[in-house]
């Protein structure tokens, strides 16, 4: 896994192998590895480690498989779901539907077996500058993204000075000012890294989300007894509620924070943007208006990136999300 313990990405893996372990009578035993510690820092070879078999399960974005496998890239196209009427039905609504499917076959044809989803989150932007409401707003900001091109694309399109950097290596270079700032979502990553040491401004622009997939070695998969395998699928669709709920709380309709209170699970932090205030944070929320001037501006970077990940893909995402609306 990428980042470290405390994230709500590293609060999901924990729950799953908790969950594995006590419904295996202690049989299945999966030891967590938070901070890139299995990756040598480098998050974009997770997907040929857990190919190759040097790693056995992991919990990862998308984002940091998407070098290898185009379609990732879908959920990365600026600005896709933000501007839906509820973007977490939408998200839901691709892992559910036709997309996900699609998804998660190039992931398995490509040699990694996927027994569940999760999330991170949507990313919202955190700068030391600012504050950030318009597309003008980013010229010349030099912003630290992961290695994955479409971000690069993205930044650039806005204006901005987009700087590839580990996640191993980033809180080093906020904390030397290297950059300017950083998108990552708020539950999942800013208040446990407790971002506003860096930056005070953040801005509430959904941008992209970074849902999390489950992978197995399929070697490792094709060990498990069918028992064992059923098993470990129950045990991953209640870690994707955990995560999800974790991802969303204090940012949807509240059913987040209810599912959490009905496993005794409820984090410190329940409204995140009241407490990134309390922490001296100007919290930017766009409106609707201000979100579809971002959206104008980086039509550009969907239509391109439409082509490479496949517009099949991206009109079967399109029309799982319009199912969604209705
Ligand atoms: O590097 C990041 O920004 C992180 C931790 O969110 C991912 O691994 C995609």
């Amino acid at each position: 896994m990428v980042p470290g313990a405390t994230s709500g990405w590293g609060k999901t893996a924990t729950y799953f192998a908790d969950l594995v372990r006590k419904k295996s009578d202690g049989r299945i035993n999966i030891k967590v590895y938070p901070s890139s510690q299995l990756l040598s820092g480098k998050q974009t070879s997770e997907f040929l480690m857990l190919r190759n078999g040097a790693i056995d399960f992991a919990l990862a974005s998308t984002i940091n498989w998407s070098p290898q496998i185009k379609e990732l890239n879908l959920t990365a196209l600026p600005f896709l779901l933000a501007v839906e009427p509820d973007r977490y039905k939408a998200m839901d609504a691709i892992m559910a539907g036709k997309s996900g499917k699609m998804m998660v076959d190039a992931i398995e044809d490509k040699g990694v077996k996927i027994i569940g989803w999760a999330e991170n989150g949507f990313r919202e932007l955190t700068t030391s500058k600012g504050p950030i409401a318009s597309p003008e707003d980013m010229k010349g900001l030099k912003i630290r993204v992961v290695g994955s091109p479409i971000f690069i694309e993205t930044f650039r399109e806005l204006g901005a000075n987009p700087v590839n950097m580990n996640w191993s290596e980033a809180t080093t270079g906020f904390q030397q000012g290297v950059v300017d700032g950083q998108e990552n979502p708020t539950n999942g990553i800013n208040i446990p890294l407790k971002i506003w040491d860096y930056h005070k401004n953040h801005s509430d622009w959904h941008y992209i989300i970074d849902p999390l997939l489950m992978g197995i070695n399929p070697k490792v998969w094709e060990s498990f007894s069918p028992e064992d395998q059923k098993l470990l699928i129950e045990c991953a669709k209640e870690a994707e509620k955990y995560g999800k709920a974790l991802s969303r709380i204090g940012m949807d309709d509240g059913k987040s924070l209810e599912y959490l209170q009905s496993i005794n699970m409820v984090p410190e932090v329940t409204d995140p943007y009241g407490y990134m205030e309390k922490q001296g944070m100007m919290v930017t929320r766009l409106t609707p208006e201000q979100m579809q001037n971002f959206y104008k501006a980086t039509q550009k970077v969907r239509d391109e990136w439409t082509k490479k990940i496949g517009p099949d893909l991206v009109k079967a995402a399109q029309d799982d999300m319009a199912s969604a609306r209705k």
